[in-house]
């Protein structure tokens, strides 16, 4: 079935001329859908990766809910702005959310924010505290939204003991031959378990609420103004109940950091304070009335958490032959996880400054 075919399925108003490939997400693929009619908007077209999400029903079970939610939320807030500050998942003629072609595939159709900017990283501390005041209200937004209304997407996806537990299995595997090449870094990880089960165990024990997060809080799921002014989050794939450090820490890390995520010169990867209180402003100031105070003591380990997990993630897929994240090159891995775990050394050393600025904006 051609695009074209495929943008037929959907219920959209005007005349849908020109198909364009859009954006560089790794996981999805997407396509803008330019309406030849006059006052009418533009679309979105994405193919869902169903090998990295085995049950997109629920996912977009889960993405209607939350849609439905923000945008009766956002029309008391603001009436005129609730296409362009919340997303509108687009029906099939049929009246469903997604749309299966006879290949298996997976596919939808959202309204088209337009105008927007994204910001793929920063060094403004004004877009990284917009980019968290926009998250936050999001957040926010989801408070009245009881956690077990959506289905879980990804199981265990953001639990750091069973990371550990996998991480232990793939030690003992050693399905690539590369465990001698990382035993430092094995034995760093796990040094640092014991801190880094903290939020696992608050939120066993119950004193931190199971939510509905988002789970990929990086800076360029978040939509912007042209006078960069958040305006909507996005990419709602891996919403699914979690905890609200999740939606605080990935942000942190991928924001706050001053090398690349897979930095090869370690000395350009560290913790930037500026752009953490800037983050943590603007997510504290969104959020300050709904967290609990042991949600709020919480997102200081947050932010080492993250990193922390990360790099957990990237030495068990190393351990494991590669078989998880699409690679560069044989060490990209590797070369990612010593980057993690820079970062969270890093924020480990700045550990009582980042306090500070935790409690100052609490
Ligand atoms: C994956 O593809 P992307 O960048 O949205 C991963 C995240 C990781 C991230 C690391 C479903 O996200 O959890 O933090 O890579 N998503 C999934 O770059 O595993
Ligand atoms: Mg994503």
């Amino acid at each position: 079935m051609t695009v074209e075919t495929i943008a037929a399925q959907f219920a959209t108003a005007g005349t849908i001329g020109k198909v364009q490939a859009h954006g560089g997400g790794h996981i999805n693929d997407s396509y803008r859908l330019l309406n030849s009619a006059n006052n009418q908007p533009d679309y979105l077209l994405q193919r869902v990766n169903h090998n990295v999400f085995k049950d997109v029903p629920l996912l977009m079970q889960n993405t209607v809910l939350v849609c439905d939610h923000v945008a009766t939320k956002i029309s008391e807030l603001y009436p005129d702005e609730v296409d362009r500050r919340s997303l509108t998942i687009i029906p099939t003629t049929d009246g469903l959310s997604f749309f299966k072609d006879p290949e298996g595939n997976f596919w939808r159709v959202l309204r088209f924010i337009d105008p927007h900017l994204v910001f793929d990283s920063t060094t403004d501390p004004d877009i990284a505290y917009q980019g968290a005041l926009t998250f936050g209200a999001f957040t926010s937004m989801l408070n009245d939204l009881p956690a077990e209304k959506v289905g879980t997407v990804i199981p265990d996806f953001h639990n750091m003991k069973w990371r550990l537990t996998q991480l232990k299995e793939s030690i003992r595997k050693d399905a690539a031959g590369r465990l001698k090449m990382v035993k430092e870094e094995i034995e760093y990880v796990e040094s640092r378990a014991k801190m880094m089960l903290t939020i696992h165990e608050l939120g066993e024990s119950g004193k931190i609420p199971l939510r509905v997060t988002h789970n990929d809080t990086k800076i360029s799921n978040v939509l912007f103004d042209t006078d960069r002014k958040g305006l909507c989050v996005i990419d709602l794939d891996t919403i699914q109940p979690g905890y609200v450090t999740s939606d605080f820490g990935d942000g942190i890390r991928t924001l706050t950091n001053t090398g690349e995520e897979d930095d090869e010169n370690l000395d350009r990867v560290s913790m930037d304070l500026e752009l953490f209180e800037a983050f943590a402003s603007g997510f504290l100031d969104s959020t300050r009335e709904i967290l609990l105070d042991a949600e709020k003591d919480a997102l200081l380990y947050a932010g080492l958490l993250f990193p922390y997990m990360q790099a957990v993630r990237f030495l068990i897929d190393y351990l494991d032959g590669d078989t998880y994240y699409k690679i560069k090159h044989p060490e990209h891995n590797l070369v990612r996880t010593l980057a993690q775990l820079k970062l969270t050394k890093d924020g480990e050393e700045k550990m009582d400054k980042l306090k500070a600025i935790i409690t100052k904006l609490s």
